[in-house]
C-alpha cells in the first residue's frame, strides 16, 4: 500500500516516489473514492460509498443519465505503454432492471457496453494505449431510464508487460 506518500504532510515533499505510473486500484475502503469523480452525467446525490458486510463499494441509486457516471484522470502514463481498465459492476434493483456499462479511455469505448448481471459481480476490462502522460478514463452509463441501482467496486488501471 502506497501509504508512505500519503501521509507525507510537508505540501513540497508530496511528489510521488515513483517517476511512471504502475498500478492504481480503488476499493471504496474507508469512503476513499482515490481521485475518482462523478461524471458529467454522475448525480452526487446517486453516488455514495455504503458498506455491505465487509466490503466497501460504490452504490448508484436512482435514475441516471446516459453517459459518464465516473471520471478519473489517471497520471504519470508513459507514452506508448500498454494499459488496462477494469471494473467489476453488480446490479442491485429489486426487480433486475437493466444497467449497461462500458469503460471508455479517451472518450473511446475499450469495454462493453455490458449489462450487469444481479447476482454475481460483472467484470468489464480494456486496454489502451497511452498517448500522452495522462488520460481520462470513464465509466460511462447506455441506459437513461427507469432506476438503475448497481454497485461499482475494484477499478484499477495496471500497466501491462510487453
Ligand atoms: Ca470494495
Amino acid at each position: 500500500m502506497p501509504t508512505k506518500d500519503l501521509s507525507e504532510k510537508n505540501p513540497t515533499n508530496h511528489k510521488p516516489s515513483k517517476a511512471t505510473f504502475d498500478r492504481d486500484f480503488t476499493d471504496f475502503t474507508d469512503e476513499n473514492w482515490n481521485n475518482w469523480t462523478v461524471g458529467p452525467n454522475g448525480s452526487p446525490d446517486n453516488l455514495k460509498v455504503v458498506k455491505e458486510g465487509n466490503n466497501w463499494a460504490l452504490n448508484n441509486q436512482g435514475r441516471s443519465d446516459v453517459g459518464t457516471l465516473l471520471r478519473k484522470t489517471v497520471e504519470n502514463l508513459q507514452p506508448g505503454q500498454c494499459y488496462k481498465f477494469s471494473i467489476k459492476a453488480k446490479q442491485t434493483s429489486p426487480d433486475n432492471r437493466e444497467v449497461v456499462l462500458a469503460l471508455l479511455a479517451a472518450h473511446t469505448s475499450i469495454s462493453g457496453p455490458v449489462k450487469i448481471a444481479a447476482e454475481d459481480w460483472t467484470s468489464l476490462a480494456g486496454t489502451f494505449t497511452a498517448e500522452e502522460t495522462s488520460i481520462k478514463l470513464d465509466v460511462f452509463s447506455h441506459i437513461s431510464y427507469g432506476f438503475q441501482d448497481f454497485l461499482i467496486d475494484n477499478l484499477e488501471i495496471v500497466a501491462l508487460e510487453d
